[in-house]
């Protein structure tokens, strides 16, 4: 009963994402642009597709017209195994960011992914992650 549960919700969140995603990210110079696929090219989303918290991420992801690896962790052993044992703890979404001779950053709570992304990425902005 409950796995029935969880499975329409999963199929109903899923439906959400697919009727109101942001079709169109924001207009960018093209050199702007590449510099924004350049930095985000390193990113790498740990997710479950059917997660709310992970569609919040993806909906600004959306937003800001970025685009950014997508690592279920349920379809891929490896990728739980890097989230639990780099990343500290069992939770989507979770925004691993890479850091120049340093270990990288792992990110947790979608809120905190959302103003990480509108920080770095948002049409003003001019800042490196
Ligand atoms: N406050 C967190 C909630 C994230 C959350 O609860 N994610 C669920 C999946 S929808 C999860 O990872 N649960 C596993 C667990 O907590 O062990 C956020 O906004 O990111």
């Amino acid at each position: 009963m409950i796995k029935a549960v969880r499975w329409i919700l999963g199929k109903l969140i899923l439906a959400y994402e697919w009727a109101f995603k942001p079709r169109k990210g924001p207009q960018r110079s093209e050199q702007e642009q590449q510099r924004v696929a350049r930095e985000t090219a390193g990113l790498s989303l740990y997710q479950l597709p059917a997660c709310p918290f992970c569609v919040k991420v993806r909906f600004t992801e959306s937003r800001l017209g970025l685009d950014i690896e997508k690592r279920n962790v349920k379809s891929n052993p490896q990728y739980m195994e890097e989230l639990v044992q780099q990343g500290g703890v069992y939770k989507v979404p979770c925004l691993r960011i890479p850091r120049e001779g340093e270990e990288d950053r792992w990110l947790y709570e979608s809120s905190d992914i959302v103003d990480y992304l509108k920080r770095h990425y948002s049409i003003s902005s001019q800042t490196n992650p």
